[in-house]
């Protein structure tokens, strides 16, 4: 059968697929390998979004008391007079990962050479890819380079994601703030301190934690914001007492409640399990713009509320497009070459496409990154 097929097409040996299709039927199949994600270490960003390699910036899940009484969390407060919303037109593309591995490629875990063969992203490309089977409004771009074996992976912002950045309604602006307003209702900057809603919300801020895991034979190390710990965690042991908080409107009709399990559910699903944490805890916000109620939803079980869904998704098949990309990209960069990059492009509809470019504007390994590397 397969072995026959390889002989009557010998090219298929000798020259990389050139698209990659997408359609969730043709990834059915087992749940992919993936190992349980283990923290590497860690960074922060400060108000002035300076690295630190440390957890400076790391904030304390901080409940409000479950004594019969709702919350009443008002996320509009505070905007925009103390909103510091990050400079977006900034392209960071690696760079504070690439201050985070230069600085530890000296003791990794899994010896000397396991970065040569592993992936080296952040979070978010990854949740992208996980969710491209299912995805129908948004597409990506992520460029590629291999160095020293290393495959790095970086987005580049759509021209379509640029335009609609730059003419972002106002009520999305003040959404995104509200967003991250239900942070500081629920996090304290202390273990057993308490929330501070008087404050300033800086987008600049975060905590990163750097993870290793495997997708099939793929090596992975990636690192994803993560909003707070749990100090009352089971366990202590990241990643698995990180806690994700998230927004929603209230639903109020069943056809509300499918579209928020069809949709949010599958973001919320792959953003929390490529680096195994756990929770998800959610706010509800009425058309006010107040959370009224929480609801936590664990990582594991989120699949439950669209497994009987004709129209729902699958982890699996999440997974394995996602293994597929991997290998797509592992056979397309062969050349290992920090200057040189590879473009993949996707939009709904389509397969995935790929185009050669050297240099600006693409190349986004950092000379000194690069140099430092070469010592
Ligand atoms: O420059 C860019 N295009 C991006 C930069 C896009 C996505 C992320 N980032 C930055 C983040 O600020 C962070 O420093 O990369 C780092 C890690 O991101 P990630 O964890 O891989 O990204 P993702 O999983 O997409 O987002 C995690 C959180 C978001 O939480 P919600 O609950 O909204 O998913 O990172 C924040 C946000 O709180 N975040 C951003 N913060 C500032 N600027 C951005 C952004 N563009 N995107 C996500
Ligand atoms: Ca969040």
């Amino acid at each position: 059968g397969a072995e026959k097929i390889e002989e009557a097409e010998p090219w298929n040996k000798l020259l990389p697929a050139s698209s990659l299709p997408t359609d969730p039927a043709l990834y059915v199949g087992p749940f992919p390998f993936y190992r349980r994600p283990s923290e590497l270490g860690c960074f922060s960003l400060d108000a002035q979004r300076q690295y630190h390699g440390d957890a400076r910036a790391l904030r304390y899940y901080c409940p409000p008391p479950t004594n019969g009484q709702s919350p009443n969390f008002d996320l509009r407060d505070g905007y925009p007079d103390r909103y510091r919303p990050r400079d977006e037109e900034v392209q960071e593309r690696l760079d504070h990962l690439l201050c985070w591995v230069l600085e530890h490629r000296g003791r990794l875990e899994g010896g000397p050479g396991w970065l040569a063969g592993a992936i080296v992203t952040w979070r978010g490309h990854l949740t992208k890819l996980l969710t491209t089977p299912y995805e129908r409004q948004e597409g990506w771009q992520l460029a590629a380079s291999r160095f020293q074996g290393t495959l790095y992976l970086s987005e580049v912002e759509t021209p379509a994601a640029r335009v609609q950045r730059l003419t972002r309604p106002p009520v999305l602006q003040e959404l995104m703030y509200m967003g991250y307003k239900f942070e500081q209702y629920m996090c304290a900057d202390k273990p057993g301190g308490s929330t501070d809603p008087s404050g300033e919300v800086n987008t600049n801020v975060a905590f990163c934690s750097v993870l290793r895991s495997r997708l099939g034979n793929h090596p992975l190390l990636f690192s994803g914001e993560v909003d707070c710990i749990d100090p009352q965690a089971p366990t202590t042991q990241p990643p698995t007492c990180y806690v994700e908080l998230k927004t929603s409107k209230e639903m109020h009709s069943p056809g509300q409640r499918k579209s928020f399990y069809r949709r949010k559910l599958l973001k919320w699903w792959a953003q929390s399990f490529l680096p195994g944490v756990p929770n998800v805890v959610a706010g509800f916000r009425n058309p006010e713009g107040f959370v009224c109620s929480l609801k936590t939803f664990r990582t594991m079980e989120m699949f439950e509320y669209v497994r009987n869904d004709r129209d729902g998704w699958n982890p699996s098949v999440c997974m394995n497009f996602c293994a597929a990309f991997l290998s797509f990209a592992q056979n397309t960069v062969v050349q290992d070459d920090p200057r040189l990059v590879y473009l993949f492009s996707w939009e709904p509809g389509s397969p995935v496409t790929v185009s050669e470019h050297r240099d600006a504007p693409h190349a986004f390994l950092p000379t000194w990154y690069v140099e430092a590397m070469t010592q």
